[in-house]
């Protein structure tokens, strides 16, 4: 089932439980739905208050001076075991305040003026193969049907309304007017045919534009209090905003007038017309959308969406099937939505956003949360979503510079242009990449290292040896120069550690936490194959490969846990920090999305496993998507499937959305990546099929899944065994396929050449 849907008119105050999104990467439109009055939220993604501006003339990214004198005395007095007195220093190892926040652009308030009586045969529906929005209804002899959809291709968003008398005679029936609310500080006005709203964030003058282009059969009048159309069977409504915002360091401004960008768009889109936007827009999204699909069981009827919920908690098998696949589909359609090349990369909700001061700014935030909107990028076929994370992650390079030099004396200068960037656990399109405000939730040197694990697997995936060359690369190297400096040795634990660390977002401050070491292991190992792939080989290369061996990030407690803090079973270790069942599970970096702990490390995983049972199987949305990833890869389905219920149970709103709570977007990206490595996962030139397959799933199929190496899958499984299979690869090469039969499982290594597929069992 592929169609979010409602047969009721939601409370258009519930945004982030009631409206169905849509996007093109650049702007975000919710949908509520109503019959008599609508309202649309709007966001351009670049919006946002913050960064350099006329009164902050001052702005540095948050980043303090100096402040690395404190690191170095932190670093001695943990090294000396004199982690109480640590405690005063840490308030000096923060960033600045001026942090900014996401806004929203405005809502679009729609009034209808319709005949008398109640709506009948009501739906309000998101079509996501389609990526179509659609509400229609009768009402007093009027068929209604509104639709909306936003182009990638064309940069517009279209909203189309219609009113047909139910007669077939009468015509004229479409009145409606529409206003803009909660604007920002802007002039708005009629221009012809099209409503403009331009103007400027009052925090940092960001200039932005927005237009409304209308074409309709009837009467239309714009002015300063909105649009107006009357006696219409039809109009359509091309709308696109933009801001003058750049992602360059350090002015973020492009100079460009925003109409400049806007102005030929709506042009361009109204000239097309709606079918032929359509057509366009279809062919663009259905590309990557088709790359990939799911059957659960059998397939399954349209049922709206709040039942659907509801038949889910009760247990009926049918809807669960359909609520399992469609969930897994909606985080694909939400990151095509949201993620596109030329835009920001997708933040803690996509791009949408009703308000102007949202939860956590509605950042980009590091210590999890932008890695976990990119995990199902790869392995569910379109890799294209994650080229605005390696653009954004380029650009951070330069104000990461400065958080290196101010935080960790690492600078770059004249003869070493790129020695070494950081961002730690938030950061803004404005280059803000200096520690939190406060040392307990803000400190997260890793985090680099954890995003280029992201990026990297762009090239486990797709192979594209001139991309990762050209542009991942020298992100990559600018990160190990970084952490070959960051890292110091530590005699007492006889190992290179990160310090001082602190393993999100609780216990006590440590010397070479778990989380650090395990992510900055999995950089260098990747950055190793990386050198390789593009042929360097140098100082830098010798120097990562000689501290590898000595990060030795994991050990296992006393009571057979892996310890999340090294010092974990010492007598000074202050364990009142630690809270029990904590959210975030950040000492399991290695089994997922990391590589090192898997089958060929029994000991590494019974200790995980035994940390995953003794955190709990109760946690928030994205914490839960989370915990489906880290059980799939133990090769536990069931228990993954438990996770992937009590997720969908207890932290999913009636649009699908995601539950932190607030609305947070990486729990929708995070299971939807979790329901592919259920049915494949690859490592090491092996590829598995079903390697965590729940009971519940007794037959389905699937096709499009990606594995590293390049490697597609189609598969089709009856009672746990595969009984057809497909692999092709675009660019060949060698893998071994292992898949469970009836009698067992089996294992096959194939070589194929670009462009091949082979079919392994045929139906
Ligand atoms: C992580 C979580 C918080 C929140 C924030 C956006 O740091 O620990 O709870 O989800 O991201």
């Amino acid at each position: 089932m592929n169609i979010i849907g409602f047969e009721q008119e939601g409370d258009k105050q519930l945004w982030e439980q009631q409206c169905l999104p849509i996007g093109n990467g650049y702007m975000g439109a919710s949908m509520f739905g109503g019959v008599r009055r609508e309202r649309i939220v709007l966001n351009e993604k670049s919006l946002w208050a913050g960064g350099p501006c006329e009164r902050r003339k001052d702005y540095r990214g948050g980043n303090k001076r100096g402040r690395y004198k404190y690191v170095k005395e932190v670093r001695e007095r943990l090294a000396a075991g004199n982690y109480q007195g640590v405690t005063e220093l840490l308030p000096k190892l923060t960033g600045g305040d001026d942090f900014g926040t996401y806004l929203l652009l405005c809502d679009a308030v729609l009034e209808f003026d319709l005949p008398e009586g109640e709506a009948r045969d009501y739906l309000r529906s998101l079509d996501i193969e389609r990526s179509l929005y659609c509400c229609k209804f009768t009402v007093g002899g009027v068929r209604c049907e509104r639709r909306a959809f936003a182009s990638y291709p064309d940069r517009v968003i279209v909203f189309e309304f219609g009113a047909d008398g139910l007669d077939g005679k009468s015509g004229g029936l479409l009145n409606f007017s529409l206003r803009l609310e909660k604007t920002h500080r802007a002039d708005i006005y009629g221009e012809g045919d099209t409503l403009v709203y331009s103007g400027e964030v009052e925090d940092n003058g960001l200039r932005f534009d927005a237009r409304f282009k209308v074409s309709t059969d009837g009467e239309l009048v714009i002015s300063e209090k909105g649009i107006s159309v009357r006696k219409a069977n039809r109009a359509v409504i091309c709308f696109c905003a933009a801001t003058d915002y750049e992602m360059k360091y350090p002015t973020y401004r492009s100079g460009t007038a925003p109409e400049k960008i806007t102005v030929p768009i709506v042009e361009n889109a109204a000239q097309k017309g709606y079918e032929e936007l359509y057509k366009a827009h279809y062919a663009d999204y259905s590309e990557i959308y088709n790359r990939v699909s799911l059957r659960i069981n059998g397939d399954a009827a349209f049922m709206p969406a709040d039942r659907l919920l509801e038949e889910y908690k009760k247990g009926n098998r049918a809807a669960m099937d359909a609520l399992e696949t469609l969930y897994f589909q909606y985080g694909r359609y939400l990151l095509i939505s949201s993620s596109r090349k030329g835009a920001l990369p997708a933040n803690l909700q996509g791009v949408w956003n009703e308000s102007n001061t949202p939860p956590w700014c509605c950042d980009y935030h590091t210590n999890v949360n932008l890695q976990m909107n990119y995990w199902g990028a790869y392995n569910t076929n379109m890799p294209e979503t994650a080229l605005p994370l390696v653009e954004f992650l380029d650009a951070l390079r330069e104000p990461g510079r400065v958080t290196a030099k101010e935080y960790c004396n690492i600078a770059s200068d004249g003869e070493n242009p790129e020695n070494g960037w950081v961002v730690h656990t938030q950061c803004s399109p404005f280059g803000w990449t200096a520690p939190g405000w406060d040392f307990y939730w803000g400190w997260c040197t890793a985090a680099a290292a954890w995003l280029m694990q992201n990026i990297w697997e762009y090239y486990e995936f797709t192979g594209d040896g001139e991309y990762l060359k050209g542009k991942i690369f020298p992100i990559m190297r600018e990160s190990a120069r970084f952490y070959t400096q960051w890292l110091i040795y530590d005699k007492r634990q006889d190992r290179f550690v990160s310090s001082p660390t602190y393993s999100p977002e609780h216990g006590p401050v440590s010397i070479g936490n778990t989380y650090e070491q395990s992510l900055i292991e999995q950089f260098f190992i990747d950055f190793l194959k990386a050198s390789e792939v593009v042929g360097e080989q140098g100082a830098l290369q010798s120097k990562v490969r000689e501290m590898l061996p000595l990060l030795k990030p994991y050990s296992v407690s006393k009571t057979g846990l892996l310890r999340e803090w090294f010092e974990e079973d010492g007598e000074d270790f202050d364990r009142s920090k630690i809270q029990k069942n904590h959210r975030h599970i950040s000492h399991l970096m290695g089994l997922y999305p990391g590589k090192r702990i898997n089958s060929d490390t029994p000991e590494l995983m019974r200790a995980a496993i035994a940390s995953m049972n003794d955190r709990g199987d109760e946690s928030t949305g994205w914490a839960m998507a989370y915990r489906i990833n880290l059980w799939s890869r133990t090769g536990d389905g069931n228990r993954a499937y438990k996770l992937l219920r009590g997720l969908i149970e207890n932290c999913t709103f009636v649009n699908m959305w995601d539950v932190h709570p607030p609305f947070q977007i990486d729990g929708n990206f995070g299971a939807s990546a979790g329901i592919a490595e259920m049915l494949l996962q690859s490592r090491e030139g092996v590829i598995r099929l079903l390697p965590a397959l729940p009971d519940e799933w007794k037959s389905g199929e699937f096709t499009g899944l990606c594995a590293r190496g390049g490697f597609t899958a189609d598969a089709v499984w009856h009672n746990g065994a595969v009984t057809s299979l497909k692999v092709s690869t675009q660019i060949g090469g060698e893998c071994e396929i292992v898949y469970p039969t009836a009698d067992g499982e089996k294992a096959v290594k194939v070589k194929l050449s670009a462009g091949e597929e082979r079919v392994i069992i045929r139906l």
